[in-house]
Protein backbone atom coordinates (compact mmCIF):
# COMPACT_ATOMS: atom_id res chain seq x y z
CA UNK A 1 0.00 0.00 0.00
CA UNK A 2 1.26 3.66 -0.54
CA UNK A 3 1.00 5.55 1.87
CA UNK A 4 0.11 9.18 1.16
CA UNK A 5 -1.10 10.43 4.38
CA UNK A 6 0.71 11.30 7.77
CA UNK A 7 0.64 13.85 10.40
CA UNK A 8 3.64 15.01 11.79
CA UNK A 9 4.83 17.81 14.16
CA UNK A 10 7.87 20.20 14.09
CA UNK A 11 9.41 22.61 16.84
CA UNK A 12 12.03 24.91 16.12
CA UNK A 13 14.37 25.89 18.61
CA UNK A 14 13.86 28.89 21.19
CA UNK A 15 16.16 31.25 21.51
CA UNK A 16 18.87 31.70 24.26
CA UNK A 17 18.08 33.81 27.00
CA UNK A 18 19.18 37.31 26.85
CA UNK A 19 22.33 37.80 30.16
CA UNK A 20 21.93 39.91 32.95
CA UNK A 21 25.19 40.67 34.26
CA UNK A 22 27.71 43.81 35.03
CA UNK A 23 31.36 44.18 34.81
CA UNK A 24 33.38 43.28 37.42
CA UNK A 25 36.81 45.23 37.18
CA UNK A 26 39.37 45.94 39.86
CA UNK A 27 39.33 48.97 41.57
CA UNK A 28 35.93 49.82 39.94
CA UNK A 29 33.58 49.57 42.24
CA UNK A 30 30.12 49.30 39.90
CA UNK A 31 30.75 48.14 36.38
CA UNK A 32 28.49 48.97 33.27
CA UNK A 33 26.09 45.90 32.45
CA UNK A 34 27.70 43.45 29.92
CA UNK A 35 25.12 40.72 29.36
CA UNK A 36 25.13 39.03 26.06
CA UNK A 37 22.22 38.27 23.30
CA UNK A 38 21.31 35.09 23.31
CA UNK A 39 21.85 32.38 19.84
CA UNK A 40 18.55 32.12 17.30
CA UNK A 41 17.28 28.40 18.10
CA UNK A 42 16.79 26.45 15.26
CA UNK A 43 14.47 27.02 12.18
CA UNK A 44 12.84 24.25 10.39
CA UNK A 45 12.49 23.68 6.93
CA UNK A 46 10.41 21.43 4.54
CA UNK A 47 12.30 20.42 1.49
CA UNK A 48 10.91 18.82 -1.62
CA UNK A 49 12.93 16.55 -3.06
CA UNK A 50 12.54 13.94 -5.92
CA UNK A 51 15.01 11.28 -4.39
CA UNK A 52 12.57 10.72 -1.36
CA UNK A 53 9.39 9.09 -3.05
CA UNK A 54 6.61 8.42 -0.15
CA UNK A 55 5.97 9.69 3.41
CA UNK A 56 6.51 6.14 4.89
CA UNK A 57 9.34 7.42 6.95
CA UNK A 58 6.95 9.68 8.99
CA UNK A 59 4.91 7.24 10.39
CA UNK A 60 8.11 6.07 12.39
CA UNK A 61 9.55 9.71 12.94
CA UNK A 62 6.79 12.41 13.32
CA UNK A 63 8.40 14.61 15.38
CA UNK A 64 11.25 17.27 14.28
CA UNK A 65 13.16 19.43 16.57
CA UNK A 66 15.38 21.86 16.52
CA UNK A 67 17.72 22.92 19.10
CA UNK A 68 17.41 25.79 21.60
CA UNK A 69 20.03 29.37 20.95
CA UNK A 70 23.06 29.30 23.35
CA UNK A 71 22.40 31.56 26.11
CA UNK A 72 23.96 35.08 26.24
CA UNK A 73 26.96 34.96 28.62
CA UNK A 74 28.60 37.89 30.55
CA UNK A 75 31.48 39.91 28.98
CA UNK A 76 29.04 40.46 26.53
CA UNK A 77 29.53 37.21 24.73
CA UNK A 78 26.54 36.34 22.55
CA UNK A 79 25.26 32.40 22.55
CA UNK A 80 25.09 30.83 19.57
CA UNK A 81 22.51 30.37 16.78
CA UNK A 82 21.33 26.57 16.49
CA UNK A 83 21.48 24.99 13.09
CA UNK A 84 18.26 24.49 10.89
CA UNK A 85 16.91 21.62 10.64
CA UNK A 86 15.73 19.84 7.44
CA UNK A 87 12.25 17.82 6.92
CA UNK A 88 12.84 16.56 3.20
CA UNK A 89 9.79 15.70 1.22
CA UNK A 90 8.40 14.08 -1.86
CA UNK A 91 7.78 16.89 -4.87
CA UNK A 92 4.38 16.95 -4.60
CA UNK A 93 3.49 16.84 -0.82
CA UNK A 94 0.67 19.56 -0.18
CA UNK A 95 1.05 20.47 3.50
CA UNK A 96 -2.01 21.78 5.56
CA UNK A 97 -2.40 22.84 8.86
CA UNK A 98 -4.72 21.79 11.47
CA UNK A 99 -7.53 23.03 9.86
CA UNK A 100 -7.48 22.10 6.89
CA UNK A 101 -6.35 25.07 5.02
CA UNK A 102 -3.30 24.23 2.68
CA UNK A 103 -0.05 25.82 4.02
CA UNK A 104 1.99 25.18 1.04
CA UNK A 105 2.00 22.61 -1.98
CA UNK A 106 5.62 21.67 -2.29
CA UNK A 107 5.50 20.97 -6.09
CA UNK A 108 9.15 22.54 -7.13
CA UNK A 109 12.56 20.23 -6.54
CA UNK A 110 14.93 21.76 -4.48
CA UNK A 111 12.05 23.76 -3.36
CA UNK A 112 11.95 24.77 0.73
CA UNK A 113 10.00 26.16 2.89
CA UNK A 114 10.36 27.73 6.45
CA UNK A 115 7.73 26.13 8.39
CA UNK A 116 8.93 26.73 12.05
CA UNK A 117 10.58 29.63 12.86
CA UNK A 118 13.00 29.39 15.58
CA UNK A 119 12.87 31.77 18.41
CA UNK A 120 14.92 34.75 18.41
CA UNK A 121 17.44 35.30 21.32
CA UNK A 122 16.68 37.21 24.09
CA UNK A 123 18.33 40.73 24.30
CA UNK A 124 21.41 41.03 27.32
CA UNK A 125 21.36 44.20 29.82
CA UNK A 126 23.84 45.96 27.49
CA UNK A 127 21.40 46.28 25.25
CA UNK A 128 18.72 48.18 27.64
CA UNK A 129 21.26 51.00 28.79
CA UNK A 130 20.14 54.68 28.13
CA UNK A 131 21.41 57.84 28.99
CA UNK A 132 18.80 57.31 31.96
CA UNK A 133 19.10 53.71 33.38
CA UNK A 134 23.18 53.31 32.88
CA UNK A 135 22.43 50.08 35.31
CA UNK A 136 19.30 48.17 33.46
CA UNK A 137 18.68 44.78 35.74
CA UNK A 138 16.39 43.82 32.67
CA UNK A 139 17.11 40.81 30.24
CA UNK A 140 14.83 39.10 27.73
CA UNK A 141 14.49 35.65 27.72
CA UNK A 142 14.84 33.78 24.31
CA UNK A 143 11.97 34.02 22.38
CA UNK A 144 10.17 30.71 22.12
CA UNK A 145 10.54 28.57 18.96
CA UNK A 146 7.28 27.78 16.49
CA UNK A 147 5.51 24.78 17.11
CA UNK A 148 3.29 23.48 14.47
CA UNK A 149 1.10 20.03 13.58
CA UNK A 150 1.10 19.49 10.38
CA UNK A 151 -0.33 16.92 7.80
CA UNK A 152 1.45 16.39 5.08
CA UNK A 153 -0.70 14.69 2.37
CA UNK A 154 1.24 12.97 -1.10
CA UNK A 155 -0.75 12.30 -4.22
CA UNK A 156 0.59 9.49 -6.27
CA UNK A 157 3.19 11.42 -8.31
CA UNK A 158 2.95 9.42 -11.82
CA UNK A 159 4.18 10.68 -14.62
CA UNK A 160 2.33 8.79 -17.54
CA UNK A 161 -1.40 7.90 -16.29
CA UNK A 162 -2.81 4.71 -18.19
CA UNK A 163 -6.76 5.43 -18.69
CA UNK A 164 -9.30 3.41 -20.91
CA UNK A 165 -12.29 0.99 -20.49
CA UNK A 166 -11.98 -2.15 -18.06
CA UNK A 167 -10.63 -5.56 -19.59
CA UNK A 168 -8.57 -2.86 -22.13
CA UNK A 169 -5.15 -4.16 -20.64
CA UNK A 170 -3.82 -1.77 -18.46
CA UNK A 171 -2.47 -3.51 -15.51
CA UNK A 172 -1.14 -5.85 -18.14
CA UNK A 173 0.90 -2.85 -20.25
CA UNK A 174 2.15 -2.03 -16.57
CA UNK A 175 2.73 -5.25 -15.41
CA UNK A 176 4.75 -5.27 -18.43
CA UNK A 177 6.96 -2.50 -18.41
CA UNK A 178 7.79 -1.86 -15.14
CA UNK A 179 8.36 -4.43 -12.01
CA UNK A 180 5.11 -3.97 -10.44
CA UNK A 181 2.65 -7.20 -10.15
CA UNK A 182 -0.86 -5.48 -10.65
CA UNK A 183 -3.47 -8.32 -10.94
CA UNK A 184 -4.78 -9.37 -14.27
CA UNK A 185 -7.97 -10.95 -15.53
CA UNK A 186 -10.47 -11.23 -18.20
CA UNK A 187 -12.91 -10.09 -16.40
CA UNK A 188 -14.27 -6.07 -15.90
CA UNK A 189 -12.87 -4.35 -12.57
CA UNK A 190 -9.90 -6.49 -11.78
CA UNK A 191 -8.00 -3.21 -10.84
CA UNK A 192 -9.65 -1.70 -7.58
CA UNK A 193 -6.73 0.60 -6.81
CA UNK A 194 -4.17 2.90 -8.52
CA UNK A 195 -1.17 0.61 -8.99
CA UNK A 196 2.48 2.37 -9.71
CA UNK A 197 5.22 1.20 -11.21
CA UNK A 198 8.54 2.64 -12.61
CA UNK A 199 9.79 2.56 -16.30
CA UNK A 200 13.37 2.43 -16.53
CA UNK A 201 15.01 3.02 -19.83
CA UNK A 202 18.97 2.65 -20.77
CA UNK A 203 21.08 5.85 -19.94
CA UNK A 204 19.43 6.41 -16.41
CA UNK A 205 16.18 7.20 -18.07
CA UNK A 206 12.65 6.76 -15.38
CA UNK A 207 9.61 8.06 -14.85
CA UNK A 208 6.75 6.50 -13.17
CA UNK A 209 3.40 4.76 -14.14
CA UNK A 210 -0.11 4.70 -12.36
CA UNK A 211 -2.63 2.13 -13.46
CA UNK A 212 -5.95 3.23 -12.21
CA UNK A 213 -9.05 0.84 -12.56
CA UNK A 214 -11.61 0.91 -15.27
CA UNK A 215 -13.67 3.87 -16.53
CA UNK A 216 -17.57 3.33 -18.08
CA UNK A 217 -19.97 5.60 -19.45
CA UNK A 218 -21.42 7.53 -16.30
CA UNK A 219 -18.26 7.00 -14.23
CA UNK A 220 -18.30 10.34 -13.47
CA UNK A 221 -21.64 9.48 -11.78
CA UNK A 222 -20.79 6.52 -9.78
CA UNK A 223 -20.69 3.94 -12.51
CA UNK A 224 -18.62 1.25 -12.02
CA UNK A 225 -15.91 1.83 -9.58
CA UNK A 226 -16.31 6.18 -10.39
CA UNK A 227 -14.21 8.72 -11.36
CA UNK A 228 -12.93 8.62 -7.95
CA UNK A 229 -9.02 7.32 -8.86
CA UNK A 230 -8.41 10.16 -11.18
CA UNK A 231 -7.41 12.12 -8.81
CA UNK A 232 -4.25 10.48 -8.47
CA UNK A 233 -3.97 10.97 -12.78
CA UNK A 234 -4.54 14.68 -12.13
CA UNK A 235 -0.96 15.67 -11.95
CA UNK A 236 0.61 13.82 -14.77
CA UNK A 237 2.20 14.89 -17.62
CA UNK A 238 0.84 12.25 -20.37
CA UNK A 239 -2.05 10.18 -20.62
CA UNK A 240 -2.03 6.68 -22.31
CA UNK A 241 -5.34 6.27 -23.93
CA UNK A 242 -6.05 2.37 -24.08
CA UNK A 243 -8.69 0.69 -26.67
CA UNK A 244 -8.54 -2.87 -26.71
CA UNK A 245 -8.88 -4.44 -30.44
CA UNK A 246 -10.13 -8.23 -29.66
CA UNK A 247 -13.48 -6.89 -29.01
CA UNK A 248 -13.72 -4.31 -31.65
CA UNK A 249 -15.45 -4.76 -35.04
CA UNK A 250 -15.64 -1.29 -36.88
CA UNK A 251 -13.62 1.70 -36.65
CA UNK A 252 -16.50 3.85 -35.28
CA UNK A 253 -16.56 2.18 -32.29
CA UNK A 254 -13.16 2.98 -31.40
CA UNK A 255 -14.07 6.67 -32.10
CA UNK A 256 -16.81 6.13 -29.77
CA UNK A 257 -14.64 4.51 -27.25
CA UNK A 258 -12.20 7.15 -27.23
CA UNK A 259 -14.91 9.80 -26.87
CA UNK A 260 -16.66 7.84 -23.54
CA UNK A 261 -13.65 8.02 -21.95
CA UNK A 262 -12.21 11.26 -22.74
CA UNK A 263 -15.69 12.75 -21.56
CA UNK A 264 -15.63 10.98 -18.26
CA UNK A 265 -12.02 12.26 -17.89
CA UNK A 266 -13.31 16.02 -18.66
CA UNK A 267 -16.11 15.74 -16.74
CA UNK A 268 -13.97 14.44 -13.06
CA UNK A 269 -11.71 17.41 -14.33
CA UNK A 270 -11.27 20.37 -16.70
CA UNK A 271 -7.56 19.73 -16.18
CA UNK A 272 -7.71 16.63 -18.36
CA UNK A 273 -8.64 18.80 -21.48
CA UNK A 274 -4.79 20.43 -21.02
CA UNK A 275 -3.19 16.53 -20.62
CA UNK A 276 -1.53 15.44 -23.94
CA UNK A 277 -2.59 12.02 -24.91
CA UNK A 278 -1.25 9.14 -26.74
CA UNK A 279 -3.36 6.43 -28.13
CA UNK A 280 -2.34 3.42 -28.03
CA UNK A 281 -4.28 0.28 -29.39
CA UNK A 282 -3.74 -2.75 -27.68
CA UNK A 283 -3.98 -6.67 -28.00
CA UNK A 284 -2.64 -6.32 -32.01
CA UNK A 285 -1.81 -9.95 -31.19
CA UNK A 286 -5.62 -10.75 -31.46
CA UNK A 287 -6.75 -8.91 -34.66
CA UNK A 288 -4.98 -9.19 -38.29
CA UNK A 289 -2.35 -6.31 -38.87
CA UNK A 290 -4.69 -5.45 -41.92
CA UNK A 291 -7.09 -4.25 -39.74
CA UNK A 292 -5.50 -2.68 -36.82
CA UNK A 293 -3.17 -0.38 -39.35
CA UNK A 294 -6.10 0.99 -41.60
CA UNK A 295 -7.87 2.11 -38.20
CA UNK A 296 -4.59 3.96 -36.68
CA UNK A 297 -4.09 5.40 -40.26
CA UNK A 298 -7.61 6.95 -39.43
CA UNK A 299 -7.16 8.05 -36.38
CA UNK A 300 -3.86 9.35 -37.05
CA UNK A 301 -5.67 11.34 -40.37
CA UNK A 302 -7.71 13.07 -37.38
CA UNK A 303 -4.79 14.39 -35.74
CA UNK A 304 -4.15 11.63 -32.99
CA UNK A 305 -1.21 10.15 -32.12
CA UNK A 306 -1.49 6.55 -32.43
CA UNK A 307 0.77 3.56 -31.33
CA UNK A 308 -0.20 -0.53 -31.53
CA UNK A 309 0.74 -3.03 -29.13
CA UNK A 310 0.44 -6.46 -27.75
CA UNK A 311 1.73 -6.63 -24.24
CA UNK A 312 1.18 -10.53 -24.83
CA UNK A 313 3.79 -10.57 -27.48
CA UNK A 314 5.75 -7.44 -26.66
CA UNK A 315 5.05 -6.09 -30.24
CA UNK A 316 5.38 -1.97 -30.05
CA UNK A 317 6.20 -1.84 -26.41
CA UNK A 318 10.14 -0.35 -27.01
CA UNK A 319 8.50 1.95 -29.45
CA UNK A 320 5.60 3.18 -26.96
CA UNK A 321 8.23 3.81 -24.49
CA UNK A 322 10.91 5.71 -26.52
CA UNK A 323 7.49 7.96 -27.57
CA UNK A 324 6.34 8.65 -24.03
CA UNK A 325 10.05 9.54 -22.97
CA UNK A 326 9.86 11.65 -25.83
CA UNK A 327 7.23 13.09 -24.77
CA UNK A 328 8.14 13.82 -21.43
CA UNK A 329 11.39 14.74 -22.47
CA UNK A 330 9.59 17.89 -24.45
CA UNK A 331 6.60 18.24 -21.85
CA UNK A 332 9.54 18.70 -18.94
CA UNK A 333 11.49 21.07 -20.81
CA UNK A 334 8.52 23.55 -21.69
CA UNK A 335 8.00 23.40 -17.77
CA UNK A 336 11.14 24.15 -16.82
CA UNK A 337 11.30 27.24 -19.21
CA UNK A 338 8.21 28.67 -17.52
CA UNK A 339 9.52 31.64 -14.73
CA UNK A 340 10.48 29.96 -11.32
CA UNK A 341 8.39 31.02 -8.10
CA UNK A 342 10.10 32.50 -5.05
CA UNK A 343 11.53 29.20 -3.48
CA UNK A 344 11.13 30.74 0.00
CA UNK A 345 8.15 32.07 2.24
CA UNK A 346 7.47 32.72 5.19
CA UNK A 347 4.06 31.46 6.21
CA UNK A 348 2.79 33.74 9.04
CA UNK A 349 -0.51 33.36 11.24
CA UNK A 350 -2.97 36.07 10.60
CA UNK A 351 -4.63 37.11 13.15
CA UNK A 352 -2.31 39.66 16.08
CA UNK A 353 -4.21 38.63 19.10
CA UNK A 354 -7.70 38.47 19.83
CA UNK A 355 -9.68 39.83 23.21
CA UNK A 356 -12.19 37.76 25.12
CA UNK A 357 -14.32 39.17 28.17
CA UNK A 358 -15.04 37.01 30.41
CA UNK A 359 -16.67 37.18 33.96
CA UNK A 360 -12.89 37.22 35.84
CA UNK A 361 -11.64 39.51 33.33
CA UNK A 362 -10.19 40.45 29.51
CA UNK A 363 -8.41 37.05 28.08
CA UNK A 364 -5.58 38.90 25.51
CA UNK A 365 -3.97 35.99 23.79
CA UNK A 366 -2.18 35.32 20.51
CA UNK A 367 0.48 33.90 19.13
CA UNK A 368 2.67 37.32 19.09
CA UNK A 369 1.22 37.69 23.39
CA UNK A 370 2.27 34.38 23.86
CA UNK A 371 5.69 35.25 22.74
CA UNK A 372 5.97 38.41 24.80
CA UNK A 373 4.79 36.53 28.20
CA UNK A 374 7.19 34.22 28.00
CA UNK A 375 10.44 36.76 26.62
CA UNK A 376 9.33 39.00 29.82
CA UNK A 377 10.67 38.32 33.43
CA UNK A 378 7.63 40.03 35.03
CA UNK A 379 9.23 40.49 38.66
CA UNK A 380 11.28 43.23 36.87
CA UNK A 381 9.39 46.62 36.96
CA UNK A 382 11.33 47.79 34.00
CA UNK A 383 10.62 44.48 32.10
CA UNK A 384 6.94 45.08 33.16
CA UNK A 385 6.83 48.54 31.56
CA UNK A 386 8.31 47.37 28.33
CA UNK A 387 5.88 44.69 28.37
CA UNK A 388 2.85 47.51 28.65
CA UNK A 389 4.79 49.39 25.84
CA UNK A 390 4.65 46.41 23.37
CA UNK A 391 1.11 45.77 24.42
CA UNK A 392 0.38 49.63 23.35
CA UNK A 393 2.12 49.41 20.34
CA UNK A 394 0.48 46.42 19.27
CA UNK A 395 -3.07 48.08 19.75
CA UNK A 396 -3.93 46.06 22.64
CA UNK A 397 -4.78 48.62 25.14
CA UNK A 398 -6.67 50.71 22.29
CA UNK A 399 -9.07 46.98 21.53
CA UNK A 400 -9.28 46.62 25.40
CA UNK A 401 -10.31 50.26 26.19
CA UNK A 402 -12.94 50.02 23.38
CA UNK A 403 -14.31 46.84 24.74
CA UNK A 404 -14.68 48.57 28.08
CA UNK A 405 -11.71 47.92 30.21
CA UNK A 406 -11.54 50.56 33.04
CA UNK A 407 -9.16 50.80 35.84
CA UNK A 408 -8.33 48.19 38.37
CA UNK A 409 -9.40 45.60 35.90
CA UNK A 410 -7.68 42.43 35.88
CA UNK A 411 -6.51 41.18 32.37
CA UNK A 412 -5.35 38.24 31.73
CA UNK A 413 -2.26 38.22 28.53
CA UNK A 414 -1.90 34.18 27.69
CA UNK A 415 -2.40 32.87 31.35
CA UNK A 416 -0.04 35.99 33.02
CA UNK A 417 -2.92 38.14 35.15
CA UNK A 418 -1.95 42.38 34.86
CA UNK A 419 -4.03 45.21 36.05
CA UNK A 420 -5.39 47.75 33.82
CA UNK A 421 -3.89 51.30 33.96
CA UNK A 422 -4.59 52.94 31.43
CA UNK A 423 -3.80 56.28 32.47
CA UNK A 424 -0.25 54.89 33.07
CA UNK A 425 0.70 53.58 30.16
CA UNK A 426 -1.35 56.79 28.07
CA UNK A 427 0.74 59.24 30.01
CA UNK A 428 3.90 57.67 30.37
CA UNK A 429 4.78 56.46 27.44
CA UNK A 430 2.71 58.01 24.68
CA UNK A 431 1.84 56.08 21.42
N1 LIG B 1 -4.37 -11.20 -26.48
C1 LIG B 1 -4.05 -10.25 -25.63
N2 LIG B 1 -4.63 -10.20 -24.43
C2 LIG B 1 -4.30 -9.22 -23.57
C3 LIG B 1 -3.34 -8.24 -23.92
N3 LIG B 1 -3.23 -7.38 -22.87
C4 LIG B 1 -4.07 -7.83 -21.92
N4 LIG B 1 -4.72 -8.92 -22.33
C5 LIG B 1 -5.74 -9.69 -21.58
O1 LIG B 1 -6.86 -8.86 -21.35
C6 LIG B 1 -7.45 -9.13 -20.10
C7 LIG B 1 -7.60 -7.88 -19.28
O2 LIG B 1 -6.31 -7.37 -18.96
P1 LIG B 1 -6.04 -6.40 -17.76
O3 LIG B 1 -4.65 -5.94 -17.90
O4 LIG B 1 -6.46 -7.00 -16.47
O5 LIG B 1 -7.03 -5.21 -18.15
P2 LIG B 1 -7.31 -3.86 -17.36
O6 LIG B 1 -7.44 -2.79 -18.38
O7 LIG B 1 -6.28 -3.67 -16.32
O8 LIG B 1 -8.72 -4.16 -16.72
P3 LIG B 1 -9.41 -3.53 -15.41
O9 LIG B 1 -8.39 -3.56 -14.32
O10 LIG B 1 -10.54 -4.42 -15.16
O11 LIG B 1 -9.83 -2.17 -15.79
C8 LIG B 1 -6.59 -10.20 -19.45
O12 LIG B 1 -7.15 -11.45 -19.64
C9 LIG B 1 -5.27 -10.08 -20.20
O13 LIG B 1 -4.55 -11.28 -20.22
C10 LIG B 1 -2.72 -8.32 -25.21
O14 LIG B 1 -1.88 -7.50 -25.59
N5 LIG B 1 -3.13 -9.34 -26.02
MG1 LIG C 1 -6.44 -3.56 -14.37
Amino acid sequence: MIIDEVTITVEAGAGGNGCLSFRREKYVPRGGPDGGEGGRGGDIFLEARTDVHTLVDFIYQPLFRARHGEHGKGKNKHGKDSEPVVVRVPVGTLVFDPEKNLIVDMNEDGMKFLIAKGGRGGRGNTTFATSTQQAPRLAERGEPGEIKTIRLELKLLADVGIVGFPNAGKSTLLSRITRAHPKIADYPFTTLEPQLGVVQLSGGRSFVVADVPGLIEGASQGKGLGVRFLKHLERTKLLLHLVELASVERFTEIEKRIRVINRELRQHSAKFQKTPQLIVLTKMDAVPSSKYESWARRLEKKGQPVLTISSVTGQGLNSLMESVWKLLSQIRAEAAAQPVKAKEVVYQAKPRFEIQKRDDGFHVAGPEIKKWVAMTHFESRDALERFQKILQRMGVIKELRKQGAREGDTVFCEGQELTYEPDILDNGHGK
